[in-house]
């Protein structure tokens, strides 16, 4: 666990209360895909100490499982939005968690079709292996279908420890 997140993020809230930048990953795959992430960017615009939350528009993509991608599984309409918050990463993650439920996700198998998946991809620059939550999301820079909405509406976008986004898309597009 970095030393902010020992120290600094205990609470509720940020410290200080002072605004940080989180970034949440949308993916659906099972039912009206388009109306629940649009119901999951308004529910996120509710969350309170949530703020300017800008959602790119959902791309299509091939669900991606333990055995690689899978053309004949439902496929995932996927978008990231970009937030501010003064809420703890943890605090944030419950309600990242009670959103999903309210759309009736069920848990079963790991990489499961779901009807919606949000992750907490980034929170400030906090890096943290605690397996409850993981800093930045340890998948995101491989993730085409994270990382392409996510630059399309922050151009400057970086995941802290890996690069800037346009560079790991880049890398990933050219199979390097
Ligand atoms: N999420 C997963 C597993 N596989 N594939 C795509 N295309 N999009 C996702 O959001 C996704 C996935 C587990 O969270
Ligand atoms: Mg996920
Ligand atoms: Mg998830």
């Amino acid at each position: 666990m970095s030393r902010r997140l020992a120290q600094g993020f205990s609470g509720d809230t940020a410290p200080e209360g002072a605004p940080v930048r989180a970034v949440v990953a949308l993916g659906a795959n099972l039912g009206d895909r388009a109306t629940t992430l649009d119901a999951a960017v308004a529910a996120l615009r509710r969350v309170p100490l949530v703020e300017d939350v800008r959602a790119a528009d959902p791309i299509e993509s091939v669900a991606v499982t333990p055995e690689g991608p899978d053309a004949a599984a439902p496929a995932y309409l996927n978008s990231v939005a970009v937030l501010s918050t003064r809420l703890a990463p943890s605090v944030l993650l419950s309600y990242l968690h009670a959103i999903e439920d309210a759309h009736g996700r069920v848990r079963r198998e790991r990489w499961g079709d779901r009807t919606l998946d949000l992750d907490l991809i980034v929170y400030d620059d906090l890096v943290s292996d605690d397996p409850a939550l993981t800093l930045p999301h340890p998948r995101a820079a491989e993730r085409t279908f994270v990382l392409e909405p996510w630059l399309s509406i922050d151009p400057d976008a970086a995941l802290p420890g890996a690069g800037r986004v346009d560079e790991l898309l880049a890398q990933l597009r050219s199979g390097s």
